[in-house]
């Protein structure tokens, strides 16, 4: 089970304490321009309507008695230290999300604490012991519902989701209560007339996915009460890496390749997310009679970029003599390092490839898709020189092809959208055209293999950094097929 604990009115319940002549009054933290904001209202102030992110003067049109007191984040960051401190007494598995919350993993310590429920009132009673300060906790079978919970009852609440009850929540929660449901997202969501999680059930995945991004899949899996978030703990990371057991054993090299560039592609991004390079790459490799390797090796530069890891793990995997079955592939990088240094690309020139300088830009533009739609929206169409470009997809006697026409609405022209989507397109392999629209839309047509369609398709969606899309509707394709390249059309 997951605990979310979250101090009550954190800023203002300190002041309230160390100021006794603050207590049972209506409390604001907040600066004293003309313009500030309220940081945190005390309960007490709660009751005229005062809430955080409201304008002092607006508060004070509230509740004109209310008292106002300056932060003091030195003395908030020492009580949030000695919480955490606390939290940690019972599980090693603790994540600290904001200054006043965090979810603690308490599955493996229920022996030694008793039921969760117990410990969570435990925890409670050592904070207010030690610190003279409230938390309302939650607990429930994932994070996102722990989080609900420990709102469900504040101040001083203690609520449980138990595994039975998770059904019925999920069915009467409000929309605009679901964790990363904005006012953006809302909406959407009225347009669809979804007022409850529940209500989501209703829809398609790529329903929501279309409207949603990636956040579509989230939600689609909140409504049923999936949330793999796990707990994640501050503890520097010594190694990234990602492995997969293959739904079926390959010998086939070509394959083996595949696997290992998606894998790359994922450390790689994981490694720019977090701001790291990295100074070695390893293989893993699983047989089909469960015998392992694994393969390392040292880089010369440090680096952060997919083609670069990839190309050591290519390198790697060609040193290793298959006589077996493989059952699972791994890749991994270690020796992190910060990213505080301008990046240095250790690559790789692949045959007829572009500069260093271009990878690194794919990999920006690989980043943003991912980020937006999803890790498996996108999947690298540089492999195609590698393993997968039959000679037949070239030039234009396409016959496993299909073609789609989008059209492109927003900020799409004048920001380099035609001159990107070319790119994109040589690079995916795709075919056709792109041109701009006398109505300030962008028009596409993309002809290939149906993967790289889509891909084109959800590049679109995203465009070039300058541009902003608002809308890519799908229309009716021309009947004109078999285009020689992609070209941008005036
Ligand atoms: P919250 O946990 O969101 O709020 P809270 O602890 O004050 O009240 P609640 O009982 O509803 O949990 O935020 C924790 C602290 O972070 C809060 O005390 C002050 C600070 N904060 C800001 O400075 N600005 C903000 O907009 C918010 C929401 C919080
Ligand atoms: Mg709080
Ligand atoms: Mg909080």
């Amino acid at each position: 089970m997951i605990l979310h604990i979250d101090m009550d009115a954190f800023f203002a319940a300190v002041e309230q304490r160390d100021n006794p002549a603050l207590r049972h009054r209506p409390v604001v933290v907040c600066g004293d321009s003309p313009r500030a904001v309220v940081s945190t209202a005390s309960y007490e102030a709660r009751r005229f309507g005062i809430h955080s992110a409201m304008p002092l003067f607006q508060a004070r049109q509230h509740c004109p008695h209310l008292v106002v007191v300056p932060g003091n984040r030195t003395k908030y960051a020492a009580a949030s230290r000695r919480i955490m401190e606390i939290i940690s007494r019972f599980t090693p598995l603790v994540e600290p999300v904001s200054i006043d919350e965090a979810y603690a993993d308490v599955t493996g310590c229920t022996t030694l604490f008793g039921p969760p429920r117990d410990i969570a009132r435990k925890i409670k009673d050592t904070v207010f012991n030690d610190l003279s300060l409230t938390c309302s906790i939650g607990i429930a079978p994932v994070k996102f519902l722990a989080k609900i919970a420990s709102d469900m009852n504040k101040p001083d609440g203690l609520t449980l989701i138990a595994g039975e009850q998770v059904p019925d929540i999920i069915q009467t929660l409000p929309i605009h209560k679901v964790p990363g449901v904005g006012k953006q997202a809302m909406a959407r969501m009225t347009e669809l007339n979804i007022q409850t999680l529940g209500d989501i059930k209703r829809f398609e995945l790529s329903l929501l996915t279309r409207k949603f991004g990636k956040f579509g899949l989230r939600l689609f899996q909140l409504s049923r009460g999936m949330d793999d978030d796990a707990i994640r703990t501050g503890t520097a990371r010594k190694s990234i890496s990602n492995e997969t057991t293959l739904e079926k054993d390959i010998s086939d090299a070509g394959a083996a390749l595949k696997v290992l560039l998606s894998l790359s592609g994922r450390v790689g991004r994981e490694l720019r997310h977090k701001q790291l390079l990295c100074e070695s790459v390893f293989i893993k490799l699983k047989f089909s009679d469960f015998t392992q390797i694994t393969r390392t090796r040292k880089l010369q530069h440090r680096t952060c970029s997919t083609e670069a890891v990839f190309h050591q793990a290519r390198d790697l995997f060609g040193q290793v003599k298959i006589h077996k079955p493989i059952r699972l592939l791994g890749v991994g990088v270690s020796h992190l390092h910060n990213r505080n240094e301008p990046v240095q690309l250790d690559l790789v020139s692949l045959p007829g490839h572009e500069s260093k300088k271009q990878w690194d830009s794919v990999d920006r533009a690989m980043d943003r898709i991912h980020e937006k739609y999803g890790r498996d929206m996108v999947t690298p169409a540089v492999l195609s020189p590698l393993t997968t470009r039959s000679s037949k997809r070239r030039g234009g006697n396409m016959t496993d092809t299909v073609i789609k026409k989008v059209t492109i609405s927003g900020k799409v022209q004048g920001v380099f959208y035609r001159l990107e989507t070319q790119k994109a397109a040589q690079k995916a392999n795709v075919n056709g055209y792109v041109k701009n629209l006398a109505n300030g839309s962008v028009e596409a047509v993309f002809q290939g293999p149906a993967q790289a369609v889509d891909r084109m398709v959800a590049w679109c969606r995203q465009g070039p950094p300058a541009a902003r899309v608002d809308q890519v509707i799908e229309g009716t394709p021309p009947a004109q097929t078999g285009f020689n390249g992609f070209e941008i059309r005036y």
